[in-house]
């Protein structure tokens, strides 16, 4: 059921309701992706923000792109929207006065790089400018409420798009939790982050969405122990009353028994 999960009857199941589009730093409509495997751009190095590198299109799963910084490893490869204000045509670094970098992890000597830059951009197979889409604007305020159900990225496990609920809100925060697992992939983002979406975003863009997880019924109430933890920059924030739990989809379990050590992975 990977590719045909029902928001509606899930929305009816949970008595919940779907985050509405104006909480969404998203275009009403995901952009298409005109990008093909193998094509080269410009992208900010993640680990290293300063930078700019040379990436490559390892990868294409609806709006977004899976990309390598050309002399790094296969193991940091990261994602980005076709939207993203984080990637550039080549040529972008330059006519702005800067100086592409190698990436950080830099396989070879550092010495090598002018040549090894040379070399891939000799051969480059460029992303024309067209396929980079228009960077959406931030909405004005922070509309989430806590309980409204959206899709976002798993950050441990980027590859994947998930139906997720909104555990808090504080200001330009937002909590995103994971439906049906315990909370070990759970995290505080701004409201305008490009890493939420919008109920049906997945479908209307050709992404494929993760459904809930089996762990069921405790995610939003074990939210009062996350709230001391990171992200939070008040050290004393005390929690009145729980958030509702959602009615529990699969897996019920008693209620009374105590909370399991979450697994990370
Ligand atoms: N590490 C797990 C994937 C967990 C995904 C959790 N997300 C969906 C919140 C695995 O490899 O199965």
């Amino acid at each position: 059921d990977y590719g045909n999960f029902d928001w509606v009857t899930y929305l009816a199941e949970t008595n919940s309701k779907a985050a509405p589009a104006k909480c969404f730093r998203q275009w009403p409509d995901p952009p298409s992706n005109d990008f093909k495997l193998g094509m080269k751009l410009e992208a900010k190095d993640p680990r290293n923000l300063d930078s700019t590198c040379i990436a490559t299109v390892v990868g294409i799963l609806g709006p977004r792109l899976r990309l390598r910084l050309d002399g790094s490893d296969n193991k940091n490869d990261f994602w980005r929207l076709v939207d993203s204000n984080e990637i550039f045509p080549g040529g972008h670094c330059k006519a702005h006065g800067g100086i592409l970098q190698p990436p950080l992890g830099f396989r070879m000597n550092v010495s090598s790089w002018p040549t090894f830059q040379q070399k891939i951009l000799a051969n480059a197979y460029q992303a024309p400018k067209e396929v980079f889409k228009k960077h959406p604007q931030r909405p004005s305020t922070n509309h989430f409420q806590v309980g409204m159900k959206l899709e976002a990225v798993d950050k441990k496990n980027p590859l994947l798009i998930c139906v997720a609920t909104v555990g808090e809100v504080k200001v330009d925060m937002i909590y995103v939790t994971f439906d049906g697992w315990r909370g070990a992939f759970d995290y505080w983002c701004r409201y305008d982050s490009t890493d939420i979406f919008p109920v049906g975003w997945c479908q209307k863009s050709g992404h494929p969405l993760q459904p809930p997880g089996n762990k069921g019924l405790y995610q939003a109430i074990s939210g009062s122990s996350r709230v001391k933890s990171k992200a939070s920059n008040s050290s004393n924030i005390s929690i009145t009353e729980p958030v509702t739990p959602p009615a529990p989809v699969v897996n019920k379990q008693s209620s009374s028994m105590p909370l399991p050590t979450p697994p990370t992975v």
